[in-house]
């Protein structure tokens, strides 16, 4: 058998409907070329992003109906909170309403104007909430991240030496946090090897710099370390994740990718006084620090999914139905980055549209075909979402990876769904030729691939 069955069954479920063609020609043009604007309800297949469009289980929707909604120190912030501790050894726990809010609360507390945050790659989110407080995103990946072609079994490893290099040159002083995104997003899904974070933890150590996951699909990343990495085939999940965890001084977490969840985040470490100055601006503008945003019951939904994202079983399922995708488009011909990652497929736009330059978006003109002729939403991440004037010669700087990411929600889309998928891929790939560039009619000054608008080029 090419594809494990799903390991669950399905109780609710949820219509979805292919508009026709001439009414999504109508719709993406209306929607600025930016599938952000396009209505949810007229997209079939939604592979925008993995981040709180899981399925949630009967158990967690069973969480649900015990919220208890109490303003401070609610039983469910009790559960989530000795849930995170139990999984992470971190000893203090903050919840915040996602991922982003978390980073905003660590940034504007730790890092100042003219600071470097280091990280194998930055996304989006962290690069912005690094910006925004004066600092200088500062991207660390190995060689072989940026290769799309590179089999690495590890491709979100940071560079070590590079790693030193910085803390040589730039001085520990300047260097307020460093990061480590598990799974490597940007990079393509990619993991990080245990010994890579230890490597990396003892520089930071003997200069005391913090050091921080971004965590949001650390169990995934989990699952490669016990597949992939000598000395952890027999250890469970929540074994290898407590070992990764060991090595960092805390995290921030988007609850919407590992956690099941739709919505939700926390951040967790072990510094008391830096936990106290966290809480007092959490206050400020998330909330009060046992709910940060969130309601009792997603914290219950939160602590119950967090379990279940460690569950092998799951693990094996969810991985290998990206792999299905990947093996897919790989025997087709279509130009994706190996190996496939753990939450998606990115396909190398570089080289599916090399007649379109990065300054025409050929990820997002794949994008705009693959929901004209299929339905399909995905997202760029590419030149949209990352270049950039360089401030001190005015030049557009275009990131080395252009690629268009297929995300698969968790527990969401069916294996046939996923051949559905393939076969729209592979058949535009086939008409790669017809693919046009577009050009920005609006952009904000910072994240502006979410609200961007386009026009197509002649
Ligand atoms: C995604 C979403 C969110 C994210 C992340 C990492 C490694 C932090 C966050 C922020 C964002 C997104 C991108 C394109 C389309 C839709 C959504 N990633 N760190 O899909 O977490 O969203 O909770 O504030 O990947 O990858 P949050």
């Amino acid at each position: 058998m090419k594809m494990l069955p799903e390991p669950f069954k399905i109780k609710v479920v949820e219509k979805i409907q292919l508009t026709p063609r001439t009414e999504r020609e109508n719709l993406i043009r209306k929607a600025g070329f930016n599938v952000f604007n396009l209505p949810a309800e007229k997209v079939y297949i939604d592979l925008l992003t993995d981040s709180g469009t899981s399925a949630m289980s009967d158990n967690q929707w069973a969480g649900i109906m015990l919220g208890d909604e109490s303003y401070a120190r609610s039983r469910n912030f009790i559960h989530f909170e000795a849930t995170i501790q139990k999984i992470t050894g971190f000893k203090h726990v903050i919840p915040t309403h996602q991922g982003r809010a978390a980073e905003n609360i660590l940034f504007s507390t730790l890092v100042k104007k003219g600071d470097i945050v280091p990280n194998n790659i930055h996304f989006d989110t962290t690069r912005a909430n690094v910006v925004h407080n004066g600092g200088k995103p500062l991207d660390l990946v190995i060689q072989e991240g940026l290769n799309p072609e590179s089999e690495h079994p590890f491709k979100g490893n940071m560079d070590v030496q590079k790693l030193k290099k910085t803390v040589e040159e730039a001085g520990a002083d300047r260097i307020p946090v460093v990061m480590m995104t598990v799974t490597n997003n940007s990079g393509g899904g990619q993991p990080v090897s245990m010994e890579n974070v230890r490597r990396v933890s003892d520089v930071l150590k003997v200069h005391k710099i913090p050091f921080f996951l971004d965590a949001c699909r650390f169990a995934e990343n989990c699952y490669f370390i016990q597949q992939r990495e000598s000395g952890y085939r027999h250890k469970t999940i929540a074994e290898i994740a407590r070992e990764l965890f060991s090595y960092a001084d805390g995290c921030t977490m988007s609850a919407k990718k590992d956690a099941l969840v739709n919505i939700g985040g926390f951040l967790a470490l072990n510094d008391d006084s830096l936990t106290q100055k966290l809480k007092d601006r959490l206050i400020l503008t998330e909330g009060f620090p046992t709910y940060g945003g969130l309601a009792g019951r997603d914290l219950e939904a939160i602590a119950r999914g967090l379990e279940e994202g460690l569950d092998e079983d799951y693990l094996r399922f969810r991985i290998g139905q990206v792999r299905y995708l990947g093996e897919l488009l790989i025997e087709a011909g279509v130009p994706i980055l190996k190996p496939p990652g753990g939450h998606a497929i990115y396909i190398d736009a570089k080289q599916f549209a090399p007649h379109i330059s990065q300054s025409q978006f050929p990820g997002q003109a794949l994008i705009v075909a693959l929901y004209r002729e299929a339905g399909i939403r995905a997202v760029e991440i590419g030149s949209l979402m990352f270049a950039r004037k360089d401030p001190d010669t005015g030049e557009t700087v275009y990131p080395d990876l252009e690629l268009v990411r297929l995300a698969i929600p968790r527990r969401v889309y069916t294996n046939l769904h996923i051949e559905y998928v393939a076969e729209a891929v592979i058949n535009l790939y086939k008409n790669r030729d017809r693919l046009k560039g577009l050009r920005l009619t609006y952009e904000a000054p910072a994240l502006r691939h979410f609200t961007a608008r386009l026009e197509e080029v002649a």
